[in-house]
């Protein structure tokens, strides 16, 4: 099955998504999500005058080879628009050799390992008691996991927490929006949030939390101390782990279980966070650390660690990633949670999908493949937009981590 043509579709249907589609000379096409929130363009522009070129032509089947060719073969590696690039290929490419063998992907994976693939909500407000009425919305639409976000008195925004409930959308203007932070405020606060949710809805669901790297280790230290009462599924982010060693320092003092790297993009990055159990949940995704083939291999080398999944899941991430983590999901041993943002009804329509969220759950379907498509002609009615995350500073004007 040869590789005869490549294409990058960059559409904005309320946000902006990069899909690259592969086609056959079997009359195959094969779709991959290479959308990297905010810096879009980059990764069509690698795609376009750096991998596509060296596509053409090869067995669309020599999926492991045609991995290390671009990641090897590159002499640069790593990095999120390289890996993005390298996803988008591979997840068509896995895509195609599915629906070549007339099987959903989870099937070529290792087959199915549970009935459906636990996913978690965003419930967010601006105070405490809204929040914990969009805890309850989420628990009455069957979800069994909820993240659960709050607005900080005295601050006048935090991540998480925004107008619109269920599409929350942080890329939000054309140059950066700047925000304030406080990391006292935060700190009083959030305890507060858990322990009126606890009241209100016992110890039954899974309750969440994002912190998106905003606290030094000895304050996320504080925090998942505080947060033990509650009995939280993850502490998400709880610092930036560039340097990984900052989470032995946590670990010594809290048992809340931690969740880290949805800005990762290869093994390398989670390699001592994994090793030495510093963390219970990783957040990799195949869209940014490299496609199904190595986010499988990201997978494999946590299980040997007792550590599980909670693939990444914003409405930045396309519907494509979001189908191909489904079918990994579900083959793997070691599922421990999928994101799940909803994508509005634009997006929907650009992307028809086999997915469907019953029960907590989501389902993959069995069409043969990741059973995500795209509408060209309805992509192409949403050109490009530019679109920047915020930036955060602390109220003396230090820029900080948004
Ligand atoms: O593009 C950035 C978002 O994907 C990120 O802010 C979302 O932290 C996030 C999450 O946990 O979904
Ligand atoms: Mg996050």
């Amino acid at each position: 099955m040869k590789i005869t043509e490549a294409r990058v579709i960059v559409t904005c249907p309320g946000r902006n998504f990069v899909t690259l589609k592969i086609l056959t000379d079997q009359g195959l096409s094969g779709l991959g999500d290479a959308t990297l929130n905010g810096r879009e363009l980059a990764v069509a522009a690698y795609l376009t005058e750096h991998l596509i070129p060296c596509l053409i032509g090869r067995d669309a089947h020599q999926i492991e080879d045609i991995w290390q060719y671009l990641y090897r073969g590159a002499y640069w590696r790593r990095g999120p628009v390289t890996m993005s690039a390298i996803a988008a290929v591979d997840t068509a490419l896995w895509d195609l050799k599915a629906k070549a063998a007339g099987m959903p992907l989870y099937q070529l994976l290792g087959g199915r390992s549970r009935n459906g693939v636990m996913v978690y909500g965003h419930a967010n407000g601006r105070d405490i008691a809204e929040t914990a009425d969009e805890v309850q919305r989420y628990l009455e639409m069957g979800y069994l996991a909820v993240r659960a976000q709050t607005g900080i008195p005295g601050m006048a925004s935090t991540y998480g927490v925004s107008g619109d409930k269920m599409f929350y959308e942080p890329a939000d203007a054309s140059l950066p929006t700047e925000n304030l932070w406080s990391t006292e405020k935060y700190l009083a606060h959030v305890p507060k949030l858990f322990e009126v949710l606890r009241e209100r809805f016992g110890h039954g669901p899974h309750l969440l939390h994002d912190v998106h790297h905003r606290l030094t280790p000895i304050e996320a230290a504080r925090l998942g101390k505080a947060l033990e009462p509650h009995h939280l599924f993850w502490l998400e982010d709880a610092t930036p782990a560039e340097n990984q060693a900052n989470f032995r320092l946590i670990r010594q003092h809290t048992v809340t279980p931690l969740a880290v790297g949805e800005v990762f993009n290869t093994l390398w990055d989670c390699k001592l966070l994994v090793e030495e159990q510093l963390i219970d949940y990783i957040r990799t995704t195949v869209v940014h650390a490299g496609g199904i083939t190595h986010l499988r291999r990201i997978a494999d080398f946590a299980a040997l660690h007792n550590v599980r999944m909670g693939c990444h899941g914003a409405t930045d991430l396309s519907p494509v990633c979001m189908g191909a983590s489904l079918h990994l999901n579900t083959a793997i041993p070691n599922f421990g949670v999928q994101e799940y943002m909803r994508h509005t009804a634009e997006t929907d329509a650009v992307f028809p999908h086999d997915y469907r969220f019953s029960n907590g759950r989501l389902h993959p379907g069995d069409t043969p493949g990741h059973g995500v498509d795209i509408d060209e002609q309805r992509a192409a009615q949403y050109p490009y937009q530019r679109a920047f995350l915020p930036v955060n500073r602390l109220e003396d004007g230090t820029l900080w981590n948004w």
